[in-house]
């Protein structure tokens, strides 16, 4: 008998989606309490999302995925959301308002006489708790990245409001409660960039209007960050119920799924922890030029390596493509020397790769589902961090938690001048597979501490345990 309705609300993109879907599994494995909706709006920017969303709708049937109509809003062409993406997707979100409450009005209550315990809306998607206000229900904040980041968006927001200056590129290291390390400007995200800094600072203000923050992460990972947020007593309470990892990855089909075998019959053939993986998340694209450097720095440390290959989206593409061939894009002669000890690919089955016992380290641009990914599979991470707050988060996991070691922390994707030499790559990967054992048995001890927060009475099972015992007492 369900007794509750949980209305999700997701920013549309892969990233965000699969930890959000993964958690609302958990939720109804965990208690058969409830009913869950899932509001999908649409990705203007990445209009193939959809076909993700359909995925994910056919595997989980249980789920009552609901999708908001396109064009309802129009969005600014891609040149604009480009130049300042944190705004005009925040602008874009917020306009949906109206929307959301129609859907939840006429899609979820009319439908279900069962009260709803809370409307659980994205890391972006806070104006959505405005919408929870007038229907007078609860809500909460999933938050899909981690607990430092979320400290981080209430430390902006409160300088604003103390009207202390903006961060500039000349300051020193920034002393932040949620760090255990001083942050140097270089590793916080574009705050330089229009309104980046303000939309940040929005965010952060509007997390306090919620009734609780659900984060992706365990206490014992971020022991530093979730101490200094839990003992404050202005926030609404924290719930910690990570690591959420989608063990079975994109549903994928034709020659995306043969590929997928095809990998994973390469990597039984490799002896253990000798493949350096590289993968950089769902929209991971490097210039050309950067990936004829990484394929020098690859060969050159003579490690077996399996390296997923994204395109740059080509004009008024939102989303990164495939190559159909390496031929023209990496140097000569290249995947004829490696293809011995090589493999690309265009989509990875990233879980399963990391959880294969011959891959050794990963370079990763430390997007939050990577790293906990990674972690869960106790696989030491190279940080190569592209855009977003990944920069930020390859610092904590380098400089406050020693489970990473530096390429790069300040590699922007989209900067024409960034770039990452073959000789730095070389020495990282080779310094990782060669000498990086103090780095292996830390993510082992992660990746053990992760495993046992989700066991019966481990940390983020006694915080699910909270969480639900809040909403049940909500309805
Ligand atoms: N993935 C694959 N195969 C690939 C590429 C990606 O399975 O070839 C999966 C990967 O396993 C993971 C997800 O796609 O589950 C990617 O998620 P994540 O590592 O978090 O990276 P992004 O897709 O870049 O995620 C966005 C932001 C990132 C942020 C994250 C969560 O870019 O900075 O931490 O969302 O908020």
């Amino acid at each position: 008998m369900k007794k509750s309705q949980l209305v999700f609300v997701p920013v549309p993109g892969i990233g965000h989606l699969v930890s959000v879907v993964g958690f609302a599994k958990l939720i109804l494995e965990r208690d058969d309490s409830f009913l869950i909706s899932m509001l999908v709006i649409n990705n203007p920017y990445a209009p193939s999302i959809s076909n993700y969303v359909e995925s994910l709708a056919a595997i989980h049937t249980q789920i009552n995925f609901i999708t908001i109509p396109e064009k309802v809003v129009e969005a600014p062409p891609l040149e604009v959301f480009v130049g300042r993406p944190e705004s005009t997707f925040t602008q874009f979100l917020r306009e949906h308002n109206p929307f959301i409450k129609d859907a939840i009005v006429n899609q979820v209550m009319a439908n279900s006489p069962v009260p709803i315990a809370s409307v659980i809306v994205d890391l972006f998607c806070v104006s959505f708790i405005d919408v929870a206000k007038e229907l007078g229900v609860p809500s909460h904040v999933f938050f899909c990245s981690d607990a430092a980041f979320y400290g981080l968006m209430l430390y902006l927001s409160e300088s604003e409001d103390k009207g202390e200056p903006k961060f500039r590129e000349t300051d020193p290291h920034y002393i932040i409660p949620y760090y255990a390390n001083p942050v140097p400007y270089r590793v916080l995200p574009l705050l330089h960039r229009d309104t980046a800094y303000e939309t940040f600072a929005w965010l952060g203000r509007k997390y306090k209007e919620s009734n609780g923050i659900i984060i992706n992460t365990f206490s014992e990972l971020e022991s530093h960050a979730v101490r200094a947020l839990v003992t404050r007593d202005d926030l609404p309470p924290t719930f910690t119920v990570g690591p959420i990892i989608d063990h079975k990855g994109k549903s994928l089909t034709g020659s995306e799924a043969a590929k997928c075998e095809e990998i994973t019959k390469w990597l039984d053939d490799q002896p253990e922890k000798s493949v350096v993986f590289l993968c950089f998340g769902s929209q991971g694209a490097m210039r050309e030029a950067q990936l004829k450097e990484i394929a020098i720095g690859l060969e050159r440390s003579g490690h077996r390596f399996l390296w997923a290959v994204r395109k740059p989206p080509g004009p008024g593409e939102g989303l990164p493509g495939f190559y159909t061939s390496y031929d023209e894009i990496l140097p000569e002669e290249f995947l004829e020397k490696t293809k011995n000890i090589g493999m690309l690919c265009g989509w990875a089955p990233q879980v399963q790769v990391l959880a294969h016992k011959a891959v050794g380290a990963f370079v990763s641009h430390c997007g939050w589902n990577s790293t906990l990914e990674a972690l869960w599979s106790g696989v030491p991470i190279i940080t190569w961090p592209c855009y977003g707050e990944q920069h930020i988060n390859a610092f904590q996991l380098v400089k406050d938690l020693g489970l990473a070691v530096e390429l790069t922390l300040d590699f922007r994707k989209d900067s024409p001048t960034d770039f990452v030499k073959a000789e730095d790559i070389t020495k990282a990967v080779k310094y990782v597979m060669e000498e990086g054992s103090e780095y292996r048995n830390r993510a082992e001890a992660a990746s053990e501490m992760g495993r046992r927060a989700l066991l019966e009475g481990g940390s983020s099972d006694v915080a699910f345990g909270r969480l639900i015992e809040q909403w049940l007492r909500n309805k």
